[in-house]
């Protein structure tokens, strides 16, 4: 894509069933983004090259997702300066998710990931598009329009529960 706002990185392609729906949910909202793999441990220049020329290359929000030792969100957003979304992955070498958890929640002061759920890439990409938002009313308004299908969901889901008790 060109001129990517949202860099979507993870430190291995078995990360990408994962972090697929970080990338579904920005192709549905118009968002560009590029999609990568970039391995904190087995590429550590490659992902001090990536996080280093982010900004300037236009990226404006990064998505970073890794499974058990999961370094990389960290150690990108030790480098740039942009906001970073980190999603812990429950990976093939992850003992049962809370290593992923903790290796990206964890960060010490002055260096913040924003972590959302086990592999939760979905709500990465709502939280880029939301950030991206505050300056792109469009983008806004698809992510109002978003919650409100969400709540119309709610609302029939709620009328068929009721209607198996009346
Ligand atoms: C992490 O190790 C990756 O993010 C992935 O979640 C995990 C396993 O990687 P593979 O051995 O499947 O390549 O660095």
């Amino acid at each position: 894509m060109n001129n990517p706002q949202v860099g979507i990185i993870m430190g291995s392609d078995s990360d990408l069933p994962v972090m697929q729906a970080a990338a579904d949910f920005l192709k549905a909202a118009s968002v560009s983004f590029e999609i990568k793999v970039v391995s904190a441990h087995r590429t550590p220049l490659r992902m001090v090259e990536y996080a280093q020329s982010a900004s300037d290359r236009g990226l404006k929000v990064i998505i970073a997702g890794a499974g058990g030792a999961a370094h990389l969100p960290g150690m990108v957003a030790s480098i740039t300066n942009l906001p970073v979304i980190g999603v812990p992955v429950k990976s093939s070498n992850s003992i049962d998710g809370w290593d992923s958890i903790l290796s990206i929640l964890q960060m010490p002061n002055g260096i913040p990931v924003a972590t959302v759920a086990l592999n939760g890439s979905k709500n990465a990409g709502i939280l880029a598009c939301r950030i991206l938002a505050t300056n792109d009313d469009a983008l806004a308004d698809y992510l109002q329009n978003y919650q409100e299908e969400m709540k119309t969901a709610v609302l029939q889901k709620s009328r068929n529960v009721e209607g198996k008790f009346s």
